[in-house]
This record gives C-alpha cells, sequence and structure tokens, in this order.
C-alpha cells in the first residue's frame, strides 16, 4: 500500500489554523487511517490501554497507551514521562506507519521519542492544558486524529488567553509548533458515532513528542 503517497517535492500545506496551531484537514486518506488503526490495535496488544488517574485519585475519562522510548503516566504523585507500562514491560516500537507522518511533518526535528494514544469513549474530553513536560519546546508536537470528531480548543499561553475552537476530523492531523508550541489546547467533547473508523465507535487521538 502506498501510505501517504507524498511528494517529496512538495510539503504538505496548512489547510486551517486555530489560535496558532497548523491543522491539516484530510491529510491522512481513509485507507492511511485504516492502516494506522491496524497499526495501533497492534500496539494496544502488547500494551494495553489502561486510566490515568489524577492527583486527587479520580479517574481520567480519556484512557491511555503509548509507544516510543516513553509513554505517559499519572496517579496522585503527579504526571511525568515513563519508560514502562504500568505491566511493567517497555513500551512497543513507535509503528512505521506512524514514524512517516512525524517525517512528513516536522521538518529536521529529531526522531520522536513518545508516541501517546489517547482513546476517547463516549463522554470523554481532556482539560485545557499545555504540554510541557518535554526538555525542547523547540521541537513540535504532532498530533493524530482518528475516529470520531472532536471539539479541539486552542487559547494562548496562559490560562485566561482568549481561545477558538475547531471540529477535529478523522485524519486530520494537527502541529503544535514554534509560536503555538506552549499554547494551551484541550479537547471539550467528542461527537461519539459520527465515525464508523473504530468498530466500537469512539476517538483515537496520537500525539508524536520529542521528550529528552
Ligand atoms: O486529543 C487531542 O486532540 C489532544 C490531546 C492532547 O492534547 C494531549 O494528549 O496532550
Ligand atoms: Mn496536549
Amino acid at each position: 500500500m502506498d501510505f501517504l503517497n507524498l511528494n517529496d517535492s512538495c510539503a504538505p500545506q496548512p489547510t486551517v489554523k486555530v489560535g496558532e496551531v497548523s491543522v491539516y484537514k484530510g491529510f491522512l486518506s481513509k485507507s492511511d487511517q485504516l492502516l494506522l488503526v491496524g497499526d495501533l490495535r497492534q500496539v494496544a496488544e502488547q500494551a494495553p490501554i489502561f486510566s490515568l488517574k489524577t492527583k486527587s485519585g479520580k479517574a481520567m475519562s480519556v484512557r491511555v497507551t503509548a509507544a516510543g522510548e516513553f509513554g505517559w503516566f499519572s496517579n496522585h504523585q503527579g504526571y511525568r514521562y515513563v519508560s514502562e507500562h504500568p505491566s511493567g514491560a517497555t513500551w512497543p516500537e513507535i509503528p512505521a506507519s506512524i514514524m512517516s507522518i512525524w517525517q512528513a511533518m516536522a521538518g529536521h526535528a529529531p526522531s520522536p521519542e513518545c508516541c501517546l494514544i489517547n482513546y476517547y469513549g463516549e463522554g470523554a474530553k481532556m482539560g485545557l492544558h499545555q504540554d510541557r513536560d518535554e526538555a525542547n519546546f523547540n521541537w513540535p508536537v504532532v498530533s493524530i486524529s482518528l475516529g470520531d470528531d472532536a471539539l479541539f480548543r486552542v487559547g494562548g499561553r496562559e490560562r485566561s488567553d482568549k481561545t477558538s475552537s475547531i471540529w477535529l476530523q478523522s485524519g486530520d492531523v494537527a502541529v503544535m509548533g514554534g509560536g503555538a508550541r506552549l499554547n494551551y489546547h484541550g479537547v471539550d467533547r467528542i461527537k461519539f458515532g459520527s465515525s464508523r473508523l473504530l468498530k466500537s465507535g469512539g476517538r483515537l487521538n496520537v500525539t508524536l513528542r520529542v521528550v529528552t
């Protein structure tokens, strides 16, 4: 299969800006999306999706797993990058399909060390936050949306800054880099059942990050 089918001489163009975040609408074809879901399913077989708890002990609505050197973990002690799944196993390798999206989007950045996989079931959402636990903010965070539509909100560098929103759809790729790297963002809600990509519905979001 001709995954991504990109012409090397022409970099993909941002189609929409939300705040300072570039969203490449429809970047992934249906067949690309299906291939990615298959690859992510294999990751989840080796590293099953699990729940995170907030500091106060509440389960977060988004469930996660990861591939790469680091995954994400949070509990009563706070949140952090970790090199092992809660089972004690190291994380699976980042699938080649996902690496090729990074290569298309992240320019000359080093390879991502974390491929965080978020699963949004019915009613799941993610509060406004910054991605700021990485060592070098020169490198972008690349975010891939698969499955149900999600209302993505982007603000500025301060929590109180004005925000704007966009519906992210299956196949969209967002890049939070440059001036947008430390901007607050979150997912207010998903439109459960709006896509048929995932058999049981819901949304997968994959973010690629250089951690160290
Ligand atoms: O689900 C999304 O589109 C955003 C995910 C996100 O911001 C994160 O995992 O840090
Ligand atoms: Mn984030």
